[in-house]
């Protein structure tokens, strides 16, 4: 019965990994899709140092508590490494949505870009193949109006060479105002897939995608770690 409660409990774990190469703005995305909002130090840059760990926790019908488990990697190359070698069972299993981050001003560092997407997307395949992928064109104000189809061209072929129907793709910036609306599809899609593993796990989730997210919203921020 305690084995039971404990593959119960360990089911309504929602997983999410943010992560892209140093600078991108990983920790910028990560902590609004947490708190709704950019941090007041938003501008001051901390490099973040190995990840950090939020959890999130809110209540369902009758009380069934939900985790949300958000992973923002460090995104220097030593640390996207350990994370794509020997970490990548803990950091890549049981995830339902990856969010990459690219710094869309900084196509000269593409390979390197789509080196670590390649490497994330093989570990994703390995260990949570379900995972929704989603490819974030950020910091797209600071794209240049001359080179903005460029620079959608390269980030179009990044996604191009490892096509799958699971990848989405969007064009964000903190200065855009369909920043929180792209977030919230974000959300809905990674509910979704949460929602279709758990079914297919024989534990179907009765709450709909908008009271999931309406609790969500609701949830208690256990902190950063
Ligand atoms: N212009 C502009 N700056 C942004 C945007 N998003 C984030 N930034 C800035 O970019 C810098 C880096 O953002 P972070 O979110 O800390 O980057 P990170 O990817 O977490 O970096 P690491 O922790 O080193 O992996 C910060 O100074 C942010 O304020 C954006 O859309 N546009
Ligand atoms: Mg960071």
């Amino acid at each position: 019965m305690r084995e039971k409660m404990s593959y119960l409990k360990f089911n309504r774990q929602i997983k999410v990994v943010v992560s892209g190469v140093s600078f991108a703005g990983t920790t910028t995305i990560a902590d609004m899709l947490i708190h709704g909002t950019l941090p007041p130090n938003w501008k001051t840059y901390h490099a973040t140092i190995r990840y950090n760990h939020y959890q999130k926790d809110f209540s369902g019908n009758n009380q069934k508590k939900y985790h949300f488990h958000l992973f923002d990697l460090g995104g220097q190359s030593g640390y996207l490494d350990n994370f794509t070698g020997e970490l990548s069972e803990f950091i890549f299993s049981g995830v339902d949505g990856l969010i990459f981050v690219i710094d869309s001003s900084q196509p000269t560092f593409f390979a390197n870009v789509l080196r670590y997407f390649d490497l994330e997307k093989n570990c994703l395949k390995r260990y949570s193949p379900t995972s929704s992928i989603f490819v974030l064109q950020h910091k797209a104000d600071l794209i240049p109006k001359v080179d903005q189809q460029k620079t959608r061209e390269l980030i179009q072929d990044i996604l191009i060479q490892g096509k799958s129907p699971n990848i989405a793709y969007a064009e964000t910036s903190i200065h855009f105002p369909s920043l929180p609306t792209v977030l919230d599809q974000i959300l809905e899609k990674i509910f979704e897939t949460f929602k279709l593993k758990q079914e297919n796990l024989g534990q179907p989730i009765v709450e709909s995608i908008t009271d999931l997210i309406q609790a969500y919203r609701n949830g208690v921020v256990k902190g950063k770690s």
